[in-house]
């Protein structure tokens, strides 16, 4: 603080709060930031310019509110949660942050004044991509939802320099480029580097005398410095603003002296430098995990950064560690930030010198683990060669608690040979490895799965052993979205509706969105309804139009299906319907005035290693470019595959919608949060009994909702029979014309060789039994097209979806986390 400044200055001593609350105000800091930040008059400014300073105008506002509640976060003692997660897939910042500080209004008005429409600049922020899909996704609604509930929080992630790729078409395949979203800088951002860690890797461990104890200490070969960048999380208009702490890695300036001095300097230079790839981008697989170092570098130093940080900011001097489990929790978002485990043991006993049971018991009350996946393939593991190599000291102590957790299991169940290897946190083969859930599994209070069948699954066919061992531990917490951008945001004209009706306590309290159920019956307001459905419809066009240049049919029913690409997900299933539809009418089996129309909108991301889904990506596109432009189907079909969907598209898509597809194998999508903003919105389900939709169908009642396809246990039963999907093929024409439409080359020009791997891989192996569900799903879309024919009593349906789908909102799922879990004090 410079000498002439008293320390009783306001500017010294508290917050100042911004004036921008009202236009007049706005108009006087925009102009200010344009002319400061930004070094450009108004007349000369760009829209990135403008767009710049109204960030900094509302980042201003929120500020003093900001420095309020870090401070009180710091100084209130009493428990909060740390939500550790590899990924937060944000979505544009702007809007959220003028509707959190109910600036929207005032910031258009005071924009007009200048000439400036709000519609355009908020085009000009790049979206920070930084997650893949629904679990990073949730990580996003999820802290919304606690500013917006005021609980003591922070979430702790990575800052990649790259998020997930940005996707283009080249002849209808996928090619993937770089997403530089920090070029023009991010105005959300604060750099911290004085509160920067220092992350170490490799080297060896070593015992030491300490007075008598025999000590074990990690003796690091190389560092990175971790460097916090803060991002404001406005509550919903509570005057709350919470922090999501994203690490930055940075070269440390100490080169290798042992390189530098051997002279070669250009060693030294990279071998730091090296450094400062951790955090450079995103992986973009979504479900396999590619077990590369880099990888595991990311999340130790994500989670080591997290924990240091947590211990040296958050704790008052001198804090007695043995109450930790009274102050914090750390919540493991998937297997992603497990390492933080022995990191944590780490800390207690080698640096705290904390006795080991003391450690551990205190371990086990501080973290919980959200599992996301039923998939086998998508459960981590760490070879054993790269952990020691990489971590040293935390291979140690994970072969420690699995020693003295396999005592235990020994100690209840005898020598059951077979048992303990199945419950062993080391797996043998094909390799020896780390098993990550089960190490969180053994370390967490709590582990949850994030839909009920989910959960039962995970209890019952994933982790039984477990289950047994520790009754009590498993638990359930469904997945819920944020009303505020999936519904408020995004829909901005079915709000106003809905507020008409019930008033707007429903933006914090979704359920009351149920006062709408008895509108549904009411005529007016069906049309009101169907109104902004169209006009929904009229946007998305124009969206597509200007961004893909798409050209969108009237009148189309909107089906839409849109998320990751993946075999499970079952993208196939939707193309052999189009084929099917397709194959129906130039094969004159069906007339093509009894095709009601239909826009069908794909949007998907496949991971760049992930061959067929990249098959199928291609599959989707030439699919579109034969049925749009045949014109025997009379524009009655229309496929379109907008390219590089992600959350700023979603906002426009999902209230367009009026089909929502959520087509998986059941047993396999764990929960699903697409298919609550769709249905949240208005738009009608046809799904399998899976993740979340089996809560949803329960919730908007059979007659709202299209079911079709296996149960998890027919599932399960055919596949212990032997599955074979080519007799499904011989045995239904239909499905066999579809398929043979593609293998014929009639998608290809001709040449029968480029979608031969997807039909083979159909026909002889099918993993996720599209075959099997055919004849079920076709039969149920001719239920949609009857019931779309009745269009009130659609909207009737659509009205009773939204009225009925509260219950899906992240506030709910955050209360049952507070409730199940966490145990966290009621908001300050
Ligand atoms: O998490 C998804 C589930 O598939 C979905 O059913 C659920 O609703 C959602 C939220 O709970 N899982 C993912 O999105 N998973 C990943 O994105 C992922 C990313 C990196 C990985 C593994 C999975 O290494």
């Amino acid at each position: 603080m410079p000498d002439s400044l008293s320390p009783t200055h306001p500017l010294a001593l508290a917050p100042v709060f911004a004036p921008a609350s009202t236009k007049d105000g706005f108009v006087e800091q925009f102009l200010h930031n344009l002319n400061f930040d930004q070094g450009v008059a108004l007349s000369s400014s760009s829209a990135t310019d403008q767009y710049l300073a109204v960030a900094h105008t509302v980042r201003d506002y929120l500020m003093a509110r900001w420095l309020e509640d870090l401070r009180r976060q710091r100084e209130t003692q009493s428990k909060g949660v740390c939500y550790l997660s590899a990924e937060y897939l944000l979505g544009r910042q702007l809007d959220n942050n003028l509707l959190a500080s109910d600036l929207t209004e005032i910031a258009r008005e005071a924009l007009a004044e200048c000439g400036i429409s709000l519609d355009d600049i908020r085009a000009e922020e790049v979206e920070p991509g930084l997650g893949n899909g629904g679990l990073g996704r949730l990580a996003a609604c999820f802290i919304d939802s606690l500013a917006t509930l005021g609980v003591p929080s922070i979430g702790y992630g990575i800052r990649y320099e790259y998020g997930i790729f940005r996707q283009t078409f080249v002849d209808g395949q996928q090619v993937e480029q770089p997403d530089a979203w920090l070029t023009v800088g991010s105005p959300w951002e604060f750099a911290h580097p004085e509160n920067a860690q220092t992350i170490s890797f490799g080297g060896h461990t070593e015992t030491y005398d300490d007075e008598g104890v025999t000590r074990s200490r990690w003796v690091p070969g190389w560092n990175v410095q971790a460097v916090p960048y803060n991002y404001m999380v406005p509550g919903y208009q509570n005057g709350r603003v919470n922090t999501l702490r994203l690490w930055s890695a940075v070269a440390t300036d100490a080169f290798d002296l042992r390189i530098f001095n051997s002279g070669d300097y250009e060693e030294a230079v990279r071998a730091q430098t090296f450094a400062e790839t951790i955090s450079k981008v995103l992986y973009p697989e979504d479900s396999t995990p590619q077990g590369k170092e880099l990888r595991l570098q990311q999340q130790y130093f994500f989670v080591a950064a997290s924990i240091h940080d947590f211990l040296d900011n958050m704790l008052s001097e001198g804090y007695d560690l043995s109450n930790l489990p009274n102050r914090v929790i750390f919540q493991l978002n998937d297997t992603h930030p497990v390492i933080a485990v022995p990191e944590f043991m780490r800390v207690l006993v080698d640096e705290k010198h904390m006795e080991w049971d003391a450690a551990w018991a205190i371990t086990q009350q501080c973290f919980a683990y959200t599992c996301h996946t039923l998939l086998p393939e998508a459960l981590e593991v760490w070879p054993v060669e790269l952990l020691g190599r990489l971590l040293p000291r935390h291979l140690e102590i994970i072969y420690r608690i699995n020693e003295e957790f396999l005592t235990a299991v020994r100690a209840q169940y005898g020598d059951d040979e077979m048992l303990i290897r199945n419950m062993s946190i080391i797996a043998e083969h094909p390799v020896r490895s780390v098993r990550m859930a089960y190490l969180a599994t053994v370390a967490g209070a709590k582990v949850n799965g994030v839909a009920e069948l989910h959960s039962q699954l995970l209890r019952e066919k994933v982790l039984p052993d477990f289950d047994a061992f520790f009754p009590g531990k498993f638990t359930n917490v469904t997945n819920g979205v944020t009303p505020r951008r999936f519904l408020r945001l995004s829909n901005p004209e079915l709000s106003r509706l809905i507020t008409a009706a019930i008033g707007d306590g429903w933006v914090t309290d979704l359920e009351r969105l149920r006062e709408l159920e008895p509108f549904a019956e009411d005529a007016d307001f069906r049309r009101a309804f169907a109104e902004v459905k169209a006009a929904n419809k009229r946007v998305l066009s124009t969206v597509l139009r200007e961004r893909d240049g798409f050209a969108v049919s009237d009148g189309h029913m909107l089906d839409v299906m849109v998320k990751r690409l993946h075999e499970y997900k079952r993208q196939l299933l939707k193309v052999l319907h189009i084929v099917s539809t397709y194959e129906g009418v130039v094969s004159g089996r069906v007339a093509v005035s009894d095709v009601v129309p239909r826009t069908v909108i794909f949007g998907a991301k496949a991971a760049p290693g992930y061959a067929m889904a990249k098959r199928i990506i291609h599959l989707i596109n030439a699919v579109g470019e034969v049925v749009n432009n045949d014109a025997r189907l009379e524009g009655r079909l229309q496929v379109l595959f907008p390219p590089n969907y992600n959350v700023t598209l979603a906002e426009r898509v999902i209230p367009a919608a009026d089909l929502s597809e959520q087509i998986s194998l059941a047993g396999k999508e764990a929960s699903g949060t697409g298919n609550m903003k769709f249905a949240l919105n208005g738009a009608l389900t046809i799904g399998t009994d899976d993740g979340a939709n089996v809560e949803i169908r329960q919730l908007v009642g059979d007659d709202n909702f299209f079911l079709f396809g296996m149960s998890e246990p027919e599932v399960d039963a055919l596949e212990t029979a032997g599955y074979r999907p080519s007799e499904f093929y011989q045995a239904d024409p239909q499905l066999r014309a579809a398929i043979d439409l593609i293998a014929s080359g009639a998608f290809s020009h001709g040449d029968r060789s480029v979608f031969e791997p997807v039909v083979s891989n159909l026909l002889y192996e099918d993993r996720f039994m599209v075959l099997a569900d055919f004849a079920s799903y076709v039969a149920e879309q001719g239920r949609v097209d009857a019931a779309y024919a009745d269009q009130d009593a659609w909207t009737r349906s659509a009205i009773l979806n939204v009225a009925r789908t509260g219950f899906f909102s992240s506030d709910r799922s955050i209360g049952d986390y507070i409730d199940r879990i966490w145990h966290t004090p009621p908001a300050l």
